[in-house]
């Protein structure tokens, strides 16, 4: 923290601590530690010290890393996997963008994977999780959700592809996603953020007053990627995190007020975290308790609270204003809410929730067992499994450890520092993430710091820059930073797996489910894909069948006529590892990936009479340029 930055914030008429506390703050405030970003430089000795760390950071060519990191892509849409602790990044996989390399959202398969919400070409990503079995990750699946389009999508972690999207009804703008760690990953949680009239058509749009509003928590099965449930809740939903006994689930709320401008929805000395058992709502489910809204068939349950009286299945925990982060320690004992606005992170004990939804309480605030002051601005915290936390302090620029138990006892009275550090980051971090954190598995090694702002970190790129994820060693006693990683618009969040618990194909199955379409139809079409190529017109459809061997194509030209819909399928018959081969036809704005052993298809009108070239655009054989062939499309007579 340099004295430049105490400056300005000093010049807003605040003092450093504590100051969010009575008052009313407007967002000039957050902005203002906005300004102050750019006036903490590592001195020397710093920078000396971490060279043990960066050392060990240190991922050499040809060697591989430790973990896979599941990196959120914010507004880009798309999911990044990056290696731990090189910070190398190793696949993009794009899940509700477009992507010019792989075809995604234009291919035939993926555009059956986006089904009715393919004409969407943005999203916004930012809490990824993995699907975990006994509180550890098994490798199956990845989740994400879309913020943009109000949508959750599941990536399987075998191929790195996304295989199904499915839209959230009746709310709007997914934000928290969390899902169950025990036994199994069952149920994938998701916060409706805003707060929306219900019906939302438009009769009312003159007088919203009189409309019921509400935003809703729902619950997909992680196998079917159906809506399992949605609970109505109080207030709106921010972020989310599960206990480790698969029977609670928590919700930051920062719109108690259920005010639609900036300052009403700061009028609250407290919001809450809202608290939702989960055995309880299956068991209302089961029982038929619950309605359905118009159009949707998914079981809605009314959490809300009814003349000051709680429902059996929610709970809301007053905790200081618009919290932010909802976590859980990796122990399972406790979880947590970030101040955002208040310097401070509320501790409660999963232990003591039983009591709560049985009534022990006169006050629900008995439930928390600490509210450590850590510094401005806490949005999220991690955990190293040692029973140290590391919150980030998005307004100080900084990520502050500290001690959970130590943080307790002090909140008991008792005269104990629970600070253990504070280091700078750059600048102004969001999101943090430690190795396998989010699991039983976590093993305090490497700590991920996701800074919103890069500023004098990089070669300046005009006024659109970099993010800054920062990499620190938190193996000793102090965390120590290793690395600067630039990333694109904008990591929100990410998980660390550890690399043995992840398992991918080296080449596609051939009966593998993500081209079961195209299979499908060459089996109606009586095309072997293996050996054959084949033109098969249907009326004015048109199918081409083709195959590719580096390096040539199966066919090397086939005919259609003017106006003609021209479905492409091709199968790449080579079985060597990482020769990827892709397909595009010139001036068509058709292009796609086809990966060893991989179907893929593609369907465009052929509107423009004459000789169209296509090839191939992964380098893949020294006669890569030479892979190619032309379309000839014969105009209308
Ligand atoms: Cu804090 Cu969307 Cu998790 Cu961003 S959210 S930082
Ligand atoms: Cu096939 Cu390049
Ligand atoms: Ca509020």
């Amino acid at each position: 923290m340099s004295d430049k930055k105490i400056t300005e914030v000093e010049k807003t008429g605040l003092s450093r601590r504590g100051f969010l506390g009575a008052t009313a703050v407007t967002g000039a405030t957050l902005a203002a530690g906005a300004a102050t970003v750019g006036t903490s430089m590592m001195s020397r000795e710093t920078l000396a010290a971490t060279d043990k760390s960066a050392l060990k950071a240190h991922v050499g060519p040809a060697e591989l890393d430790e973990y896979y990191g599941v990196w959120s892509g914010g507004q880009s849409g798309e999911v990044r996997i990056v290696g731990l602790p090189s910070m190398r990044e190793l696949m993009r996989i794009p899940v509700f963008n477009r992507c010019s390399a792989t075809g995604w959202g234009h291919t035939n398969e993926s555009k059956a994977i986006l089904g009715k919400s393919a004409h969407l070409e943005n999203g916004d990503t930012h809490h990824p999780q993995a699907s975990m079995t006994d509180g550890r990750y098994d490798g199956r699946y990845a989740f994400i959700q879309d913020k943009a389009n109000t949508r959750v999508a599941r990536i399987r972690l075998d191929v790195m592809k996304c295989d199904k999207v499915t839209t959230i009804p009746h709310v709007q703008a997914i934000h928290g996603l969390h899902l169950q760690r025990v036994p199994s990953t069952k149920l994938v949680f998701a916060c409706g953020e805003f707060i929306a009239p219900y019906p939302n058509d438009g009769k009312l749009i003159d007088k919203l007053d009189e409309a019921e509003h509400f935003t809703m928590y729902s619950a997909l099965d992680a196998e079917t990627m159906e809506v399992a449930w949605q609970v109505i809740v109080d207030g709106n939903l921010d972020n989310t995190s599960t206990c480790f006994s698969g029977k609670y689930a928590v919700a930051t709320c920062y719109n108690s007020e259920m005010a639609f401008d900036l300052a009403g929805q700061m009028r609250n000395e407290r919001d809450w975290l809202t608290i939702f058992n989960i055995p309880r709502i299956e068991e209302e489910v089961k029982a038929g308790r619950f309605i359905t809204l118009a159009d949707s068939k998914v079981p809605v349950l009314d959490g809300r609270k009814k003349n000051g009286k709680n429902t059996t299945f929610t709970r809301y925990v007053p905790v200081p204003k618009n919290p932010h982060g909802a976590h859980t320690s990796p122990d399972g004992k406790y979880f947590f809410a970030n101040g955002k606005l208040s310097p401070t992170v509320t501790v409660i004990a999963i232990d003591r929730l039983d009591d709560l939804f049985n009534d022990k309480f006169a006050d629900e605030r008995e439930v928390v067992v600490a509210e450590p002051e850590l510094g401005l601005g806490p949005l999220h915290t991690t955990f190293d499994g040692r029973g140290n936390a590391y919150s980030s302090l998005f307004i100080d620029s900084q990520v502050v450890k500290w001690n959970i138990e130590d943080a307790i006892r002090h909140y008991n009275g008792e005269d104990v520092n629970y600070i253990r550090q504070k280091v700078d980051v750059h600048y102004q971090p969001g999101h943090l993430k430690a190795s396998l954190a989010e699991t039983r598995d976590a093993d305090g090694k490497w700590l991920v710091v996701l800074s919103k702002f890069s500023k004098d970190r990089f070669l300046p790129t005009g006024p659109l820059r970099a993010e800054n994820d920062q990499l620190f060693d938190i193996s000793g006693e102090e965390m120590k930073l290793v690395h600067d990683g630039p990333a694109f618009a904008e990591p929100h969040d990410i998980v660390i797996i550890r690399r043995d618990q992840i398992q991918t194909k080296r080449v596609w199955d051939r009966d593998d489910p993500f081209f079961a379409g195209a299979l499908a139809q060459a089996k109606a079409d009586g095309v072997n894909l293996e050996s054959e190529n084949k033109v098969i017109r249907d009326g004015n459809k048109v199918r081409v069948y083709m195959t590719s061997i580096a390096p040539a194509f199966g066919l090397s030209e086939f005919s259609v006529n003017e106006g003609d819909e021209v479905t492409v399928t091709v199968t790449n018959l080579d079985q060597i590892e990482d020769l990827s081969h892709g397909f595009c036809v010139v001036n068509h704005g058709v292009s796609m990936e086809i990966s060893p052993r991989q179907t893929s298809s593609i369907t465009f009108i052929a509107s423009k009479p004459g000789s169209h070239y296509y090839y191939c655009t992964w380098f893949c054989h020294a006669l890569h340029m030479e892979m190619a062939g032309r379309m000839l499309v014969r105009p209308k007579a």
